[in-house]
């Protein structure tokens, strides 16, 4: 990158800064960027270390990320609060087994609260573009905010935090009101309304229980059919509470069972899909017992196998489909005009909302846009190229001294992402400490173990059931490969990345200081 453009970007920050942030571009050893779950995370991590030499840019106005974003009615975990949390934060108050987005969202402003970090964050503040810049060795950040510089620069955007808005004809011209599932609008109410939810992913069916009893009408649109499984969802009762909240080792024994029982699944997910028949058999006599009426029936039967997309907890949402006010539409949406849905059959459903659940984009982020490394090239466009590949999915060859919170192939569909976050946390604070003890300049990780690292992953997910269940999800990109999900138990994943693996990266180191 050129100093001229460094420059302009250094004025445009000051030229933009209006909120006391200085005038100048501001530098910090470490840059997080995001403060959900992860950039949270490892923020307290650098603090616990002693670390007070980095700074968090946070685009909303409070930590959260996705559980500060996502306040659509409905909107909870699929996965048990005792293992939904930090391990060194066990919350003592979870008021059920499965919690509640609030619930959850004050547990990590508490989180935030306890440990002390919010000082060090900027708030409001987005990244609009980031640049290695060589020669200074350092990141050179655009923000809403000003400008910044990083020796390290830590991307914690998460992967669901990019609404992907369906490409529908007509949409942009509904008069109605319209809204996507992780951008609630609060000030509309839905009483008594036609409404049409686009979608029938994790979103939709916590959305659909929720208001198909207050609205007039409720037309689902699915495209395809997801597997439901039982959610043992239930206040802890009194006795369980009180001992929960007062024997820390109870909490723990919870956590362990939880996690234990969870990740028998990656057997049947990764290694062996025909064992995700006796889960498919679950499914189906819950159908069954859930859905009497034949037609209905037909049309939520799913026709891949369960686990090759994301499988759904629900007990609330196939008698939502049975009232008699909801409709599940399945002939595919051909235009949106001012006030109606046109499906391809040639009928057009009057409907005075629309809610968009459609999901995220997950391996095309509009952040990939921003982010140029070492050769001048974007994150998007490397990705084009060959696929979301990186390195243990904390670190992509061609951008040094940046590193990846939930990157490439850290995802899960069957227990906490928090375990993979703690991971990375460790990884990643481990190579900052490693910065300090070898006096290192820069790292990049070298190409041929990223490329061997992602062999073997390609390899392993091969048969893995979200490759040969039949169905298509958006855990594969446009290659076909799964740069998404990670293809072993996850206790693997936190060995692998207990310690930073320096002989994994090229290094440079700060030139010794000459004795005079
Ligand atoms: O999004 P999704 P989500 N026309 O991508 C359909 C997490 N999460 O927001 O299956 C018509 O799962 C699409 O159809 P199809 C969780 O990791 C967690 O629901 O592609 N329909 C699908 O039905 C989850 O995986 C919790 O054929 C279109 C739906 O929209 C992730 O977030 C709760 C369409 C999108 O489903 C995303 O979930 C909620 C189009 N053009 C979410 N495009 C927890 O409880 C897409 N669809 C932790």
């Amino acid at each position: 990158m050129s100093r001229k453009v460094t420059d302009k970007a250094v004025r445009n920050g000051a030229a933009r800064d209006a909120d006391g942030v200085a005038r100048e571009a501001k530098h910090a050893h470490v840059i997080i960027v995001g403060s959900g779950f992860s950039g949270l995370g490892l923020a307290i991590r650098l603090s616990q270390q002693g670390r007070a030499d980095y700074l968090v840019l946070e685009r909303g106005n409070d930590v959260g990320g996705t559980w500060r974003d996502n306040t659509y009615p409905g909107a909870a975990c699929d996965v048990p609060s005792q293992l939904y949390s930090y391990s060194f934060a066990l919350n003592p108050e979870w008021s059920r087994s499965f919690s509640k987005q609030p619930e959850i969202q004050r547990y990590i402003q508490g989180v935030a609260d306890k440990y002390g970090v919010r000082d060090k964050h900027i708030f409001n503040c987005e990244m609009t573009g980031a640049q290695w810049n060589a020669a200074d060795a350092r990141w050179e950040i655009q923000t809403s905010r000003g400008a910044f510089t990083a020796d390290i620069l830590v991307s914690a955007v998460g992967a669901l935090c990019e609404p992907n808005l369906p490409d529908i004809k007509g949409i942009n011209d509904f008069q109605g009101e319209i809204f996507h599932s992780a951008r609630w609008d609060h000030d509309s109410d839905l009483t008594g309304k036609r409404v049409a939810v686009i979608g029938t992913g994790a979103s939709a069916i916590q959305i659909v229980p929720a208001i198909a009893p207050k609205v007039a009408r409720l037309d689902v649109y699915q495209r395809t059919a997801p597997w439901l499984l039982p959610r043992g969802d239930r206040e802890y009762f009194g006795p369980e509470k009180f001992a929960l909240k007062h024997i820390p080792a109870l909490r723990a024994l919870y956590r362990a069972g939880i996690y234990a029982a969870r990740e028998t699944q990656v057997v049947g997910l990764a290694k062996f899909p025909p064992a995700m028949l006796a889960l498919e058999a679950v499914a189906r006599a819950k159908l069954f017992a859930e859905v009497r009426d034949p037609e209905l029936r037909r049309k939520v039967t799913p026709n891949f196998r369960i686990g090759c997309k994301r499988m759904l907890i629900s007990n609330e949402y196939y008698p939502a489909l049975s009232r008699d006010n909801v409709d599940v539409v399945t002939d595919g949406i051909k235009e949106i005009r001012a006030n109606s849905i046109v499906t391809k059959d040639g009928e057009e459903r009057e409907v005075d909302a629309i809610i968009v659940a459609t999901g995220f984009h997950v391996t095309d982020s509009p952040v990939y846009d921003t982010v140029s490394g070492r050769d001048g090239r974007t994150l998007a466009e490397v990705f084009d190229a060959i696929g979301q590949q990186g390195y243990k999915g904390s670190s992509i060859h061609n951008y040094p001294n940046m590193f990846f919170m939930l990157g490439p192939n850290v995802g899960l569909g069957h227990t906490s992402m928090v375990f993979m976050i703690e991971s990375q946390i460790n990884y990643i604070a481990d190579a900052v400490a490693q910065f300090d003890k070898l006096g290192l300049r820069t790292v990049e990780v070298r190409k041929d173990v990223q490329d061997e690292f992602n062999v073997e992953l390609q390899r392993k997910l091969e048969g893995a059931v979200w490759s040969t269940g039949g169905c298509a999800s958006w855990y594969l990109d446009k290659h076909g490969n799964n740069t998404t999900l990670w293809p072993d138990f996850t206790f693997r994943f936190r060995s692998l990345l207990e310690n930073f693996d320096v002989s994994a990266y090229d290094t440079t180191t700060e030139p010794v200081a000459q004795a005079v």
